[in-house]
């Protein structure tokens, strides 16, 4: 059975943001993207983030999701080193709740994006979902996983709505 091809890298500043993280991961699955999962801080693992990144695009990776905490430059610091795009999730955990992460991440100068979702877990699984919408982009059959998601997704609701 060959290999899967690997196109979202999941990068994470600490091992403690990978309970979160997973749920980026668990949805990527679902949609049979192939993904990876790499712990690389922007302060305390610079070069190894430079690394990735100087690597990631000749790798064949589409879409890098960055899920930091705290002080969080980790997805700047990607999007600063590739032109690949970059999805950033700020993580809670700190005394701040995540509100130093989100404005960590969402507030990059113009020139240099990082699409920023929303804080913890929501964020962690709406980025998977929007790196799926980029990776479909031109793939008709991904695309239809999408719409049947989507389709799915309304349906709960309708079922929820007549146990009322
Ligand atoms: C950030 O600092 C990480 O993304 C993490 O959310 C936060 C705290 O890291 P630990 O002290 O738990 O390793 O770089």
């Amino acid at each position: 059975m060959s290999e899967q091809k690997i196109e979202v890298g999941i990068l994470l500043g600490s091992d403690s943001d990978l309970e979160v993280m997973r749920e980026s991961q668990k949805i990527l699955k679902d949609f049979g993207i192939g993904c990876e999962i790499t712990i690389a801080s922007a302060h305390r693992t610079p070069a190894k983030v430079m690394e990735y990144c100087a690597q990631a695009e000749s790798r064949g990776l589409k879409v890098i999701i960055a899920g930091a905490g705290m002080a969080a430059h980790l997805a700047g610091v990607i999007a600063a080193h590739t032109i690949l795009p970059v999805i950033g999730v700020p993580l809670a955990g700190s005394h701040l709740q995540g509100l130093d992460s989100l404005l960590s991440t969402v507030q990059m100068p113009a020139g240099i994006p990082v699409a920023t979702v929303a804080i913890g877990s929501a964020g962690a699984k709406n980025a998977a979902h929007l790196a799926v919408q980029m990776i479909a982009l031109g793939n008709p059959e991904l695309t239809r996983k999408i719409k049947d998601f989507r389709a799915a997704q309304a349906e709960k609701i309708a079922e929820k709505n007549k146990g009322l």
